[in-house]
């Protein structure tokens, strides 16, 4: 046992340098993200949280319960971030760098905002965990000069026509910066 132990600490350093060399780069860390998600009259009704890794961004919404009216809602990151007026439009449209087309089940989308529907249960409150592609940081991050904004629009969107699915109003905002 005393000869294999100093044996093995020769080996060490050298299995682990042959390891790295084989690595990609440096994977990113996760990054994280927090804010108040607002309605028109600016009361707080919940919170995200945003974690972006190596492999994707994961939002998750938690509304409190009389926070949304029950059932499906649009839900989308938009260009800025704005949640100062009551119908949320200073947020502008959605995050889309590359003039895609708006949906999820677009054959020519998704723009970068899109996101599932959020279901809101009959107390008012939800809870939902989503991916995106778009980073939090970084080119084309929603933490850019302006920042972006979690829009939860009225009604649910259709994830395919424009240009925000039928998704209707703006009803709750989060500024993402
Ligand atoms: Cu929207
Ligand atoms: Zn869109």
């Amino acid at each position: 046992m005393t000869r294999i132990l100093p044996l093995l600490a020769l080996l060490g350093p050298f299995a682990a340098s042959g390891a790295l060399a084989q690595e990609p780069a440096a994977a990113k860390p996760t990054e994280t993200f927090q804010a108040p998600v607002k309605n028109a009259k600016g009361d707080t009704i919940g919170t995200i949280a945003i974690r972006d890794g190596a492999n994707s961004l994961v939002l998750r919404v938690a509304i409190q319960p009389g926070g949304l009216p029950p059932g499906w809602h649009g839900m989308h990151f938009h260009a800025v971030g704005d949640c100062s007026d009551p119908k949320f439009l200073n947020s502008k449209a959605h995050v889309n760098h590359d003039q895609s087309k708006h949906g999820l089940l677009n054959p020519d989308g998704p723009d970068e905002g899109d996101l599932p529907n959020l279901y809101a249960n009959q107390d008012g409150s939800a809870n939902a965990e989503v991916t995106s592609e778009t980073p939090l940081t970084g080119e084309g991050g929603l933490k850019d000069g302006d920042g972006s904004a979690l829009i939860v629009h009225a009604n649910e969107d259709d994830h395919t026509s424009q240009p925000i699915g039928g998704a209707g109003d703006r009803v709750a905002c989060a500024v993402i910066k």
